[in-house]
């Protein structure tokens, strides 16, 4: 299986690992501009020693409760680094769910468009229906800022299904073929910690939709089962990342490369053998 994308025809038969790059101020800011975009730009590379196959770069911070950047501020972070980030020759991801910066970004030759609001916004759909662009499609309830006060209700996986189904009928209605389409269970958007375990557990009723992107890394459902603070969630986000990879996630969203591809390297010895 291949997902096509921009630049790259990304190989799924194996898992592969989408190293978390955020340019947001609180990761590499220090307040001059040179000196950020040199300092994200060692990170993407140190991310690639690391064994990353896939960059996502994310300019705004969407963890529950967070708030929103302006679409200024959004496209001076990102849009520095994914031009110079280009001549990597690795695949970029755009972790956004603008409009704006989905065709600014693909004006500059990105790979891949990884929005949480699965093209829902007004505009997006049409900002990369017409381009080669991959397509990672998460589920999502409710609204960042929002999301955990009303967690959803009832079966997870049957709702998260019937969104990403509909989602894949109205992008091929826009003419996006489903080759360049991820599709993504959402863990932590809006979900219960009950509801984000069971969708692991019950990740492979998904896989008949299409290819799976799953994103456990330091979520707040391994902190509240290990009780530990989000600086100490290595262990349970690889632990997490694998039995992912077990029920046949093809790309893994992670903070934490390197330890991510140790595992999986011990993980694939049990695979087709
Ligand atoms: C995800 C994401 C995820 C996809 C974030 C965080 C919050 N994109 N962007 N899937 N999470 N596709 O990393 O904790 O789970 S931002």
């Amino acid at each position: 299986m291949l997902w096509k994308t921009t630049r790259f025809e990304i190989d799924l038969s194996t898992p592969k690992v989408m190293g978390i790059v955020n340019v947001t101020p609180d990761s590499f800011s220090d307040g001059n501009q040179h000196a950020n975009l040199k300092s994200a730009l060692e990170h993407c590379e140190l991310l690639l020693k690391q064994g990353a196959h896939i960059l996502d770069i994310g300019g705004e911070s969407t963890r529950p409760g967070a708030q929103q950047v302006s679409l200024n501020e959004e496209l001076q972070r990102v849009l520095p680094l994914v031009k110079e980030a280009m001549r990597l020759n690795v695949p970029l991801s755009i972790d956004t769910y603008k409009p704006e910066v989905m065709q600014a970004v693909l004006d500059a030759g990105a790979d891949i468009i990884n929005d949480i609001w699965a093209l829902r916004q007004p505009g997006a759909l049409s900002a990369v229906a017409g381009s080669q662009a991959g397509l990672c499609l998460m589920h999502m309830h409710g609204e960042p800022e929002t999301m955990q006060l009303s967690p959803m209700q009832g079966d997870a996986l049957a709702q998260v299904r019937d969104f990403l189904k509909q989602r894949l009928t109205d992008l091929h209605s826009a003419g996006v073929s489903p080759a360049r389409v991820l599709l993504d269970p959402g863990i932590g958007f809006g979900k219960s910690v009950a509801q984000n375990f069971s969708l692991l557990a019950r990740q492979s009723e998904l896989l008949p939709l299409g290819p799976l992107l799953i994103g456990w890394s330091r979520k707040s459902s391994l902190g509240a089962v290990t009780g530990l603070e989000v600086s100490q969630r290595l262990v349970p986000s690889v632990v997490a990342a694998v039995l992912a990879a077990e029920r046949g996630a093809s790309v893994l969203r992670v903070h934490d490369v390197a330890e991510t591809v140790a595992a999986l390297a011990v993980w694939r010895q049990t695979q087709g053998g």
